[in-house]
């Protein structure tokens, strides 16, 4: 259809459209603060209302997760993108985590991620690092025993049971994930990738200014964590976090501690959001600097906006039913386990489990797209032509997404 403006026929009704090929605008960078900012660790005395979290490994005692001692973070997103869309529909420019380190020269700074091999195992030091300290990484966070994005708070327990009756391996209620070798796969626990023998792929490496590589970090430097979005594992957990309104984060670093962490500090040590209430009011508290935008005419939420999108639309409309209901808290976050639609009606009751978008389809619903994106509840799926509004406002907001080159 290039070189020709298409004309839809919409209720009876002739609409023309025309005009293509104006530059994007610029999305704004939103700084966010986090909602859930706690320690997660078997021993933690009041993890969700401390100043500062510290962070380290145990060097591979097997009572233990390699990764021991956490600093998790959730933040709440739709101050910066709106949500309830399709993950692929979302466009993420840029998102950086910034932290400070509360307690002075207590480690060595290392900028890049060392490998499995590297680190101790069982307490023996395998002695082949080949740079100085240990990368402070960030991961994505999954969870366990029922909890989930929305319901793991400050308050939630580190682990079903007593905190300090074994097993402590594998067993946390959030736990740090990874996509694979690749970045590319299922989410995979990397809570102790050591002893399982493989690389952990982390969403960033912490950087800072405030010391060269190898050198003790001093207090207040801050880092900056600049998550990517480039591989398909983290962009599209990043785009499921929009579409649920919430990114979890997981920071991680195997220094390792003695003493259960009551030793000498020779590790990170992060200031929390609650840290100018509790005696650090100079304290920079955490935040996720994000840039994003949403491109709901993606109707595919294939990344790209072209008349496959428009022409898929028409299809569905006419041959398949929408999904009822809305982005559901409970449905897991990891690649392939999303399903997307517009903010349900409500009365329309929730789509069930397994969340899957290919579950859907299998079914016979449209997915990435409520039918009724008009809003105009209700929309029930005996009637053969639901809302042709929905169509034309699809149509206008296809053209006007192109026009405006806002995806
Ligand atoms: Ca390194
Ligand atoms: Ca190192
Ligand atoms: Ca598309």
């Amino acid at each position: 259809m290039a070189g020709r403006n298409p004309v839809w026929l919409i209720g009876g009704a002739a609409l023309v459209v025309s005009g293509v090929g104006a530059l994007a605008p610029a999305a704004a960078q939103v700084s966010l603060a986090p909602v859930v900012d706690r320690w997660v660790y078997p021993f933690a005395n009041t993890p969700g209302n401390r100043a500062t979290v510290p962070i380290y490994g145990t060097g591979g005692d097997a009572r233990f997760d390699d990764r021991d001692s956490e600093f998790y973070l959730a933040f709440p997103t739709a101050a910066a993108v709106p949500t309830g869309l399709a993950p692929g529909m979302y466009r993420v420019q840029g998102a950086t985590l910034r932290l400070q380190i509360a307690e002075d020269l207590k480690f060595e700074y290392d900028p890049t991620s060392d490998p499995a091999s590297t680190y101790p195992l069982n307490g023996t030091d395998p002695g082949t690092d080949s740079d100085p300290g240990r990368p402070i990484e960030v991961f994505g966070a999954d969870f366990r025993n029922g909890f989930n994005l929305f319901s793991f708070s400050d308050l939630s327990p580190f682990k079903p049971g007593q905190p300090f009756t074994p097993p402590w391996v594998g067993v946390r209620n959030t736990f740090p994930i990874d996509f694979g070798p690749m970045g590319d796969g299922p989410a995979r626990d990397v809570s102790s990738n050591v002893r399982g023998g493989f690389d952990a792929q982390p969403l960033a490496v912490g950087l800072t200014t405030a010391a060269s590589p190898g050198d003790l970090v001093p207090a207040d430097a801050v880092f900056t964590f600049a998550l990517d979005t480039a591989l398909p594992g983290p962009l599209g957990y990043l785009q499921t976090g929009l579409a649920r309104g919430r990114i979890a984060l997981a920071v991680t670093s195997m220094q390792v501690a003695t003493e259960f962490g009551s030793g000498p500090i020779v590790y990170p040590v992060f200031y929390t959001s609650k840290a100018p209430a509790l005696g650090f009011p100079n304290a920079i508290t955490p935040t996720l600097e994000l840039t994003a935008t949403a491109c709901p005419a993606d109707y595919n939420a294939d990344g790209l906006l072209n008349l496959d999108d428009l022409g898929d639309f028409i299809t569905d409309f006419y041959l398949a039913q929408p999904i009822p209901g809305g982005v559901q808290p409970a449905a897991p976050t990891y690649a392939g386990q999303w399903v997307g639609f517009s903010v349900p009606c409500p009365t329309a009751p929730d789509a069930a489990a397994p969340y899957a978008v290919d579950a859907y389809r299998t079914r016979g619903y449209r997915v990435g797209f409520s039918a009724d994106g008009s809003g105009s509840c209700p929309i029930a799926a005996d009637q053969a032509f639901p809302n042709l509004d929905n169509l034309g406002d699809f149509i206008t907001r296809y053209y006007e997404s192109v026009t405006s080159g806002g995806c």
